[in-house]
């Protein structure tokens, strides 16, 4: 089978934004998974993955993070295994969250913010955040089970005006 029939299995997710003006309160991102099972697949997710909330069973992993976008290379990494969630997961969701505890931060308001999602050295998409600068949150990627079992890659950007307390709950929604 080709590699696109056999659907994406492990998939790394990178955000990288530049630090906050010296003197100014720290820019902090967050990179954030939520999962869905068949029953409610744009419901409340099943769990939640980010610097605070860990996967039970270890398939969607966040394997650095950063309060500040301080640093060389990506801030924050995700590693997400498809193919060992449990067959009830159908959906899963990947978004970031500016922090909001200094005041209304959105995507205009943080330079050079950007994600990757890759599989291997595959870049399956890359977003800047430019159409949604007026929001404080966005989804950017999105894999959902199909009827053979595969995961299907879905690139769609929305903004939201949340923080992550609410994006959790809201970034299912249809
Ligand atoms: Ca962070």
């Amino acid at each position: 089978m080709s590699s696109l029939n056999r659907g994406v299995e492990k998939i790394e997710v990178t955000l990288k934004w530049d630090p906050s003006p010296l003197g100014a309160s720290p820019h902090d991102l967050d990179l954030v998974a939520a999962t869905y099972t068949s029953d409610a697949p744009s419901a409340a997710p099943a769990y939640l993955v980010h610097f605070d909330s860990r996967s039970p069973d270890g398939t969607i992993t966040l394997d650095r993070q950063s309060r500040t976008g301080q640093g060389f290379g990506s801030d924050e990494e995700m590693t997400l295994e498809l193919v060992r969630l449990a067959p009830s997961y159908t959906r899963v969701v990947v978004g970031v969250a500016i922090q909001q505890r200094d005041g209304r931060r959105t995507f205009g308001d943080i330079a050079n913010a950007s994600a990757r999602v890759l599989e291997g050295y595959t870049e399956l998409a890359a977003h800047d955040f430019a159409g949604v600068s007026g929001s404080t949150a966005a989804t950017f990627a999105e894999f959902t089970r199909d009827s053979s079992g595969a995961w299907r890659f879905h690139a769609t950007v929305r903004g939201f005006d949340t923080d992550l307390q609410s994006f959790g709950a809201l970034m299912g929604g249809a």
